[in-house]
């Protein structure tokens, strides 16, 4: 798949693009039913939440060598759909992935994750340049009240603003202050709301702002995170690094696979 100079115009100018339904039902199945296999499973990499320990993210489905691989999501993280568009938009034909992720946002309990831009945790992973995609793939509908992804387009554009360390929620990680997100706001135009069917597919920069509230529904939201970089931006040692899972070490150039190679 080859995006078009429209859809690269769009994706510079506003720091994401959508595909509706780019990854068909047959294979979203596929990925839900590996999720729910590797889901059962107690290992380093899965983290859980809510008062009945449900799993919340699962991380490195795509590496051979680890409790939580599954084929079906070391095919989705190479097709021309993921990581061709990743080659397009990092310009480089090596590119390797940062970490693979699956964020399983529970009915009713899954919570919020707050303004953030993803290079704030990368950079602190060691990593110099701000110029990696991420791309989300949708194994649910994703709705408003579901805790659906928002982004503020345009934001990537606006540099980088320091990184608070969030620990009030279930996710701690590096959000953006308040104060700041709501000063890009007054200026740029609103928030998006990253709705969609199933195998819908959004790629963003990893400057981009963006953010998802509870999900107040009745319906958990399964999203996949493929964070891809060139393998030229790889991080720099850093005293205690973050594990494997989440910083990946392996720095090799993906190859492509066949399209029809997840089922
Ligand atoms: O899954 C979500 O709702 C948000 C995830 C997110 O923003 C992230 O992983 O950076």
């Amino acid at each position: 798949m080859k995006l078009t100079g429209e859809q690269c115009d769009t994706y510079n100018r506003d720091g994401f693009l959508v595909f509706p339904e780019l990854f068909s039902s047959v294979e979203v199945n596929a990925l839900r039913d590996e999720a729910d296999r590797l889901r059962q499973i107690d290992a380093e990499g899965i983290f859980r939440e809510g008062n009945h320990g449900m799993a919340k993210t699962m991380f490195r489905m795509h590496e051979p060598d680890g409790p939580t691989y599954s084929p079906a999501y070391r095919a989705l993280s190479r097709t021309s759909r993921s990581l061709g568009v990743a080659q397009q938009l990092l310009r480089d034909d090596k590119v390797y992935m940062h970490h693979c992720k699956l964020n399983m946002k529970p009915a009713i309990e899954g919570t919020v994750w707050h303004w953030h831009q993803d290079f704030g945790s990368w950079q602190k992973d060691g990593i110099q340049m701000p110029e990696m995609v991420t791309m989300m793939v949708m194994l649910d509908e994703a709705t408003e009240i579901g805790g659906c992804l928002y982004m503020l387009p345009g934001s990537h554009l606006k540099g980088r603003f320091d990184p608070y360390f969030e620990d009030s929620t279930v996710y701690k990680f590096y959000a953006t202050p308040s104060t700041r997100v709501k000063e890009q706001m007054d200026t740029l135009p609103d928030p998006v709301a990253i709705t969609g069917k199933p195998g819908t597919v959004a790629i963003f920069n990893c400057n981009t702002l963006h953010a998802s509230g509870h999900n107040l529904s009745a319906k958990d939201r399964w999203q996949i995170y493929l964070c891809y970089n060139r393998c030229s931006n790889r991080p720099a040692d850093i005293d205690d690094p973050r594990p494997d899972y989440v910083r990946s070490t392996n720095w090799e150039p993906m190859t492509l696979m066949n399209n029809d190679s997840i089922i």
